[in-house]
């Protein structure tokens, strides 16, 4: 099936942390697509990628980057479809840098920043599902699953010292 997220960061450095969105898309059976998209570095490529987006098929882009993480909002200013943004944990400021790049956008130009690190970016996923459930009932399903599997699995080790 053809891809509805697309998750883009600004440096191959960032899969460490934007593999938690992937690794949930896979788990709910999302079809989506992963590429390298740098702000600074691939300015046309950037253009490109959001100004296509649309017409490609995707309906929600998720975007991490770190530092002066310009990518998200960068993405956002060229489409209309909904983007998620992921702070990615800096070496010098922790991700905070990050997170303040990404979350003050101007009024008009909406970014959903999730919160720094691989939380963010697994719950940019999550989020990306619950979006398309709106549509696609498939999704809705293996997203109602998930939360279902979750709840059992704490319910289940209830015993922190148990392992
Ligand atoms: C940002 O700069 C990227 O999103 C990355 O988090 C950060 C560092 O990139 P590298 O120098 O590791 O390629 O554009």
């Amino acid at each position: 099936m053809r891809p509805l997220v697309g998750v883009i960061m600004g440096s191959r450095s960032d899969w460490e942390t934007m593999r938690h969105a992937v690794e949930v898309l896979e788990r709910l059976g999302v079809p989506h697509e992963v590429r390298v998209v740098s702000a600074h570095r691939t300015p046309d490529l950037l253009f490109e990628y959001a100004e296509t987006a649309e017409s490609r098929g995707l309906e929600v882009i998720i975007a991490g980057a770190g530092g002066a993480a310009h990518l998200p909002g960068m993405v956002a200013a060229k489409t209309t479809l909904p983007v998620l943004g992921v702070p990615v944990e800096s070496r010098a400021l922790k991700g905070l840098d990050s997170l303040l790049s990404i979350v003050q956008m101007p009024g008009g130009v909406p970014v959903g920043t999730l919160a720094i690190g691989p939380s963010g970016a697994k719950n940019a996923g999550l989020l990306a599902a619950a979006i398309l459930a709106n549509k696609y009932p498939q999704i809705k399903q293996a997203l109602k699953a998930f939360r279902k599997e979750q709840t059992a699995d704490v319910l289940a080790h209830p015993d922190p010292r148990e392992g």
